[in-house]
């Protein structure tokens, strides 16, 4: 991204926004003051517990945490029941907009009568506290309808995004031990009814995972192959189940979701949320970042369920806090480039929380499309998944948000579970393409490479000083790499993989990944994932893979390949390893550009220096390559990568 930045330009809030504004400045200090005692009365004031809790944290076996100590909750309650004995029944919980244009709406009494017959299913699929059911649909009010019946039977789902491939799903349903599948018969993507269940069919193929029941959602219509004695139909189960549910309250630590992420391995990890303290920090976020007004606010948050942003600012925020929100089903550019502007027209939204990659493709399209809806409901804009350049962030203001909504740019991750870094915007001016602050209760630094603070200023690595409440609790199945991924690098310290830096005001900005994992789209991938995805074709001899920046999607997979000697150097080629990886592991792994060359640079301890392909990707001149063990092989790869 090339705009200059102008670190002091700030963007002042309305002063109606401030003074409405759910949090004041005062609060940076109460919290400071005493954490603990901090995250304790937001716990207490934002959850309905059954049981209070005692202790606040429990730090005594670090990097494991446990917060809330002894205190009991169900969170699927937070989300439904207390709404509606609170008199809020009728309260639109769910706008539902199809691609089709066809659309639902659920109050939270139907939601909760809803989640109620789901739960009573799954209790006769023998689903009990303790136990995983993994989730793979599309955007449909099911997705969520799932999970918080899982929620509500105190059984961890695992949603897997339905962009991800059968092998996917599968190695994902033997690592979390899934018993149950969740899905459909397909959904609609760019006015094609694209079809789902075939992957769940092929993951179960080899008969060695754990499953039990498929249980599948009907959308579209197309024909699906049941299989006798292992898949029902949700509208002959859930449909037909009792719409009464009696819930019972757990621990503050039972678990409530395993999703996974890439990593910078080959093997993507399950990260692990429980359930009181991760609850109260994205109420507490929903609160202070949101600004969130229960009887007034219509939120969209556009992520899909299958991201940690689905899981914390679809399903469980907006639905704890009681707010009514847009779910969408399909693309922004159908059937119109208009169709975002369309929705927030039709159902007044008040807050839009986006992803850069969005906004980015929006401004490609022209600002006349968003032009010709009346957007002067929104009255604040929200930003996650990567950093936002200052020339989006302005259009963002400007066009979208008519220079009178506040932008929150939140940093945080799947394994934070919650903002972390973040404006609080009725408090502080907002600058174009910084995240700014930690949110009170919060405490991070930048350090660098020793871990010494301040680092200089071109920044240093990101790091969290003290536990939070919605951290993960470790990584299914392997407490191992939960330490050493997160806290082998510096002590008692969780360490990010983010680089950022301090400008004058003390302000964060994010430099992107220090390490090798990617950001296409907001969506993490992993470089070793899809290398191991191209070296595991017959084709492909050697792989290597880089993010190269990118205008529309911030970073794009490129790939640098050795074939065998037997095979054709030619575009047909490349293309169908490009078609091999969105095979393997999903479209949006693709990469946008596959090179054959004849050698990868490497060191002579035979390392690859990706920085050197990530140059040669970015159309620089090559970078300092003296560590190479043979210095010609960059001249080979551009030249091969000018051909081509
Ligand atoms: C929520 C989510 C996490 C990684 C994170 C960072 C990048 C997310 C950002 C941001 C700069 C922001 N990231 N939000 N970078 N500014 N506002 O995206 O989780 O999918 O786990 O990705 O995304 O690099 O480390 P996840």
């Amino acid at each position: 991204m090339t705009d200059n930045t102008v670190e002091t330009e700030s963007f002042a809030p309305p002063e109606e926004f401030v003074a409405a504004a759910n949090v004041k400045a005062d609060e940076y200090d109460r919290a400071d003051a005493d954490y603990l005692s901090f995250w304790a009365e937001q716990s207490r004031d934002l959850v309905d517990w059954k049981e209070d809790f005692g202790e606040v944290l429990d730090w005594t076996n670090p990097p494991f945490a446990k917060w809330f100590i002894g205190g009991k909750l169900n969170v699927a309650y937070n989300c439904l029941d207390r709404h509606v004995l609170a008199g809020n029944g009728d309260r639109v919980a769910i706008n539902f907009e199809g691609e089709p244009g066809d659309s639902r709406s659920f109050t939270y009494a139907e939601l909760l009568a809803e989640v109620s017959k789901a739960a009573n299913t799954l209790t006769d699929l023998g689903i009990k506290a303790g136990d995983r059911v993994a989730i793979y649909l599309p955007m449909i009010p099911e997705a969520m309808i799932s999970m918080l019946a899982c929620a509500r039977l105190g059984a961890a789902h695992s949603v897997v995004f339905g962009g991800f491939s059968a092998d996917a799903l599968r190695s994902r349903i033997i690592d979390a031990d899934a018993r149950v599948v969740i899905t459909a018969d397909g959904s609609y993507r760019r006015t094609k009814a694209t079809s789902l269940k075939p992957a769940v069919d092929e993951a179960l193929s080899h008969g060695d995972t754990p499953v039990e029941t498929v249980l599948v959602v009907r959308r579209t219509g197309q024909d699906v192959e049941m299989v006798e004695g292992r898949d029902q139909w949700w509208h002959e189960t859930v449909d037909k189940a009792s719409p009464e549910h009696e819930c019972e309250f757990f621990d503050s630590e039972n678990p409530l979701f395993v999703l996974y992420t890439s990593g910078t391995t080959g093997k993507p990890k399950g990260i692990l949320h429980t359930s009181g303290g991760y609850l109260t920090q994205v109420l507490y976020s929903m609160k202070a970042v949101f600004d969130i007004k229960p009887e007034s606010d219509v939120f969209w948050c556009t992520a899909d369920v299958g991201w940690v942003t689905g899981h914390s600012y679809v399903t469980y925020g907006p639905l704890a806090a009681g707010v009514t929100q847009i779910v969408y089903e399909g693309t922004p550019d159908t059937p119109h480039q208009g169709r975002w502007w369309e929705i927030i027209e039709k159902y007044k939204a008040t807050i839009l929380y986006a992803a850069p990659t969005a906004i980015r493709t929006f401004m490609k399209w022209g600002e006349e499309i968003p032009a010709k809806y009346d957007l002067s409901s929104l009255r604040l804009l929200g930003s996650v998944g990567e950093p936002i350049n200052p020339e989006a962030w302005r259009w963002y203001h400007r066009v979208v948000g008519g220079e009178r909504c506040p932008i929150v740019d939140t940093w945080w991750q799947t394994e934070t579970g919650a903002h972390m870094i973040a404006p609080l915007p009725g408090v502080m001016s907002t600058k174009p393409g910084s995240s700014q602050r930690p949110i009170p209760g919060i405490s991070v630094d930048v350090v660098d490479d020793e871990g010494n603070s301040p680092a200089g200023p071109e920044g240093g690595l990101l790091v969290i000083r003290q536990p939070w409440p919605s951290m993960l609790r470790g990584i299914w199945n392997d407490p191992e790499r939960f330490k050493e991924t997160y806290w082998s690098r510096f002590e008692n310290t969780y360490f990010a993989g983010d680089g950022a830096r301090r400008d004058e005001d003390g302000d964060i900005w994010f430099l992107g990944r220090v390490d090798d994992v990617m950001n296409v789209s907001g969506h993490r991938l992993s470089t070793a994932e899809i290398e191991s995805s191209l070296v595991a074709h017959p084709y492909v001899a050697e792989a290597a893979v880089v993010g190269a920046a990118d205008d529309t999607s911030g970073q794009a997979v490129v790939a640098f390949v050795i074939v065998g000697h037997d095979v054709e150097d030619s575009p047909e080629t490349s293309e169908l390893l490009r078609q091999h990886v969105g095979k393997d592991i999903g479209p949006i792994a693709k990469p946008k550009k596959v090179h054959i060359v004849s050698e990868l640079p490497k060191t002579r301890s035979g390392k690859i220096m990706r920085r050197l392909l990530k140059d040669v990707a970015e159309h620089r001149k090559v970078g300092d390559s003296s560590t190479l063990a043979d210095a010609s092989v960059m001249d080979q790869i551009e030249e091969s990568v000018a051909k081509s």
